[in-house]
């Protein structure tokens, strides 16, 4: 198929230059069955409603401190500070987010490769699964900046490649989560709704978006159409809770400027039958640190 082809035949246009429109999901957010993995029929039903799930305390307290240490000595090692891996916070200049964090970090390559973790991407995706994107996100108190509404699925779509919405993030909470320190907030259902964004993806974009996402982002029309109809939930709860939510629902956080910093290992798998192909709407491919292109399969 050429790339002209694919354009034609692409079911979620966006970065457009029209009025977005609002267009149906096609894909289902659930692909496996109870039979795959621990998620029970009942727990499977409502992530393909909700388009998420929170399993609390899937990490020991014990476990939480060795990842937290770990995070801490990532954003102190000063071989990393020139790193384009590394985002620093766009004011202050401490470190935002490390991504490729599951090769930059051993205990983190055994955490994606862990039961309780990687049997439920397999089972939500119904396949065998690599890693999309890791990023270990620090949004540090006082100075913290959140992640304004978007779907990830949107992005990755348009600047990865990624043909359908067959990918599950998985963020486990390594300090407590409060509504006021940033938590995040997701729209259950809005999974089901594809929302194209208007506006031309820049060259590089990644540079500025991973910092402040100013294209690939709804209208504030959209987002209160979605709003309206979905509603707002937000992800709280002690540090060693996950969060698994479907690529393509709404969601977005708050600033943080309390004292508690609200970090995150944040994990993406993807369907090895949804491997990237070439970007649906921007000139070039993202760094593989961003989007990898090794579609090996784990293997515990
Ligand atoms: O562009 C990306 O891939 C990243 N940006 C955001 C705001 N969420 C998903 C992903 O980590
Ligand atoms: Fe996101």
């Amino acid at each position: 198929m050429t790339l002209t082809d694919a354009r034609i035949q692409d079911s979620y246009p966006t970065r457009i230059t029209t009025e977005p429109e609002l267009i149906e999901r096609e894909d289902p957010a659930v692909w496996g069955s109870d039979s795959d993995g621990p998620m029970s029929a009942a727990e499977l039903r409502a992530h393909e409603a909700n388009g998420y799930t929170i399993v609390d305390g899937l990490l020991s307290p014990a476990e939480v401190q060795g990842y937290w240490q770990e995070l801490n000595r990532l954003s102190r090692d000063e071989t990393l500070k020139a790193d384009e891996r590394v985002i620093t916070e766009k004011a202050s200049g401490e470190v935002r987010s490390i991504f490729d964090v599951h090769k930059l970090s051993d205990l983190v390559a055994e955490l994606v490769r862990d039961t309780r973790v990687l049997d439920r991407a397999r089972q939500i995706l119904g396949s065998d699964v690599y890693i999309h994107q890791s990023r270990v996100n620090y949004m540090p108190g006082f100075k913290g900046n959140g992640f304004y509404w978007h779907s990830d699925f949107e992005t990755w779509h348009a600047e990865d490649g990624m043909p359908r919405p067959r990918a599950v993030s998985c963020s486990i909470a390594l300090t407590d989560n409060y509504p006021f320190n940033g938590g995040l907030m997701l729209m259950p259902g809005s999974h089901r709704t594809f929302v194209q964004c208007v506006g031309e993806t820049p060259d590089d974009h990644y540079k500025s978006s991973l910092k402040e996402q100013q294209i690939g982002v709804p209208t504030h029309t959209d987002i209160t159409k979605l709003a309206a109809e979905h509603g707002i939930d937000q992800f709280t709860g002690p540090a060693g809770g996950a969060l698994w939510f479907d690529s393509n629902i709404m969601h977005g956080s708050g600033n943080n400027i309390t004292p508690y910093p609200r970090s995150n290992i944040f994990l993406v798998f993807n369907s090895v039958e949804n491997a990237l192909e070439e970007p649906f709407a921007a000139s070039s491919r993202r760094p593989e640190f961003i989007a990898s292109r090794d579609f090996t399969p784990i293997r515990r």
